[in-house]
């Protein structure tokens, strides 16, 4: 018996129906198959996510890092200055929150804050937890949430008169479409108050060689993270992929300045996925496009925010790297 095949680590209590139901319809559909990058994050995909962002090819996270080490102090002050201390900071998209210390450390300066991490993945709330949690002046309530849904909850906290500050950083923006940016930067907007700021981490656009490498390593740990959806969905659903039959794919959209990424089948075959009743066959060749990371040019994030109705309010940009961290305000006043 081969039981120790690809179902072995499968546990059926584990079944998302979220995850299940986003598995189906991405990878059932007419023409080209694909599947929503939030799903990388199980808790092994939110490790090989933190190597990533320590991997030299990959200058995103240190760039930003720097950038907030650089200036949480000034731009605090800044905020504090024009509309006082803002004692909510949520932030979504968290991750294990490790570059938001510099901010937190900043606003914790002025009195108590209250940090409200927003995420769809519990393991990288649980190391958000563990990263942020002893800080002195901080407390931390997470929330395991979309992105729309969990900005109400986290403002369910706001205390009469409170500023709140949104933060978007590392360039999760860049996971959006085009055509879908500026209203969601909207959609957050209405759900605020006059006077709340957004801070807006995003990657600029940078030569293709510089970009590829960024997303294709050479050790494999990108490609690794990756694959690892399909070896997530073994595990969840009962899935039989046969993992050395995909390989990882990153390619530059130039037209539309993003990464691509995609896992292509190195062969035409048949892959049963239990617990949704389905087989989905793949032609030899064949790609699951699995992420798109868009980059940007340093005016059009602050066009992007005016068109979702913020006021850009500052710009830090690392030009070595290449990204850019801007402040926008919820104008008070009359729009
Ligand atoms: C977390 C979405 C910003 O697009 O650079 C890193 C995810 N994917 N390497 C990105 C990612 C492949 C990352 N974001």
């Amino acid at each position: 018996m081969s039981a120790f095949a690809a179902s072995a680590q499968y546990s059926p209590a584990q079944v998302n129906p979220e995850f299940a139901q986003a598995v189906a319809g991405g990878l059932t559909r007419k023409g080209q198959k694909a599947l929503p990058p939030s799903w990388f994050y199980d808790e092994v995909g939110s490790a090989l996510f933190e190597v990533i962002t320590v991997l030299p090819e990959y200058g995103l996270t240190r760039a930003e890092a720097g950038l907030l080490s650089k200036t949480a102090d000034k731009m605090m002050a800044e905020i504090v200055r024009a509309s006082g201390r803002p004692a909510l900071v949520i932030e979504l998209g968290s991750g294990t929150g490790t570059k938001t210390r510099h901010i937190l450390a900043a606003t914790a300066c002025y009195g108590s804050v209250r940090y409200l991490p927003v995420d769809i993945s519990s393991a990288a709330l649980d190391s958000c937890v563990k990263i942020l949690g002893a800080m002195h002046n901080v407390s931390i309530h997470p929330i395991e949430s979309t992105y729309l849904d969990g900005i109400d909850l986290a403002l369910a906290h706001r205390k009469a008169g409170e500023p709140a500050l949104l933060l978007f950083l590392g360039s999760t923006i860049g996971n959006f479409n085009r055509g879908e940016t500026a209203s969601f930067l909207g959609h957050i907007r209405k759900r605020m108050l006059p006077g709340d700021y957004l801070l807006l981490g995003a990657d600029l656009v940078k030569p293709r060689a510089k970009l590829l490498s960024a997303y294709d390593d050479p050790i494999g740990v990108t490609a690794a993270f990756n694959l690892n959806l399909l070896a997530r969905i073994n595990r969840e659903l009962d899935g039989h992929f046969e993992i050395s039959q995909f390989a990882h794919e990153a390619r530059y959209n130039e037209r539309q300045s993003r990464i691509e990424m995609h896992l292509r089948s190195r062969i035409a075959q048949e892959v049963r996925i239990g617990e949704l009743g389905l087989t989905i066959p793949f032609s030899a060749g064949e790609t699951i496009w699995t992420e798109s990371s868009h980059k940007f040019r340093v005016e059009e994030i602050s066009r992007i925010g005016r068109r979702g109705g913020w006021s850009c309010v500052r710009q830090w940009v690392d030009g070595e790297w290449g990204f850019a961290e801007t402040l926008f305000q919820n104008a008070p006043g009359p729009k």
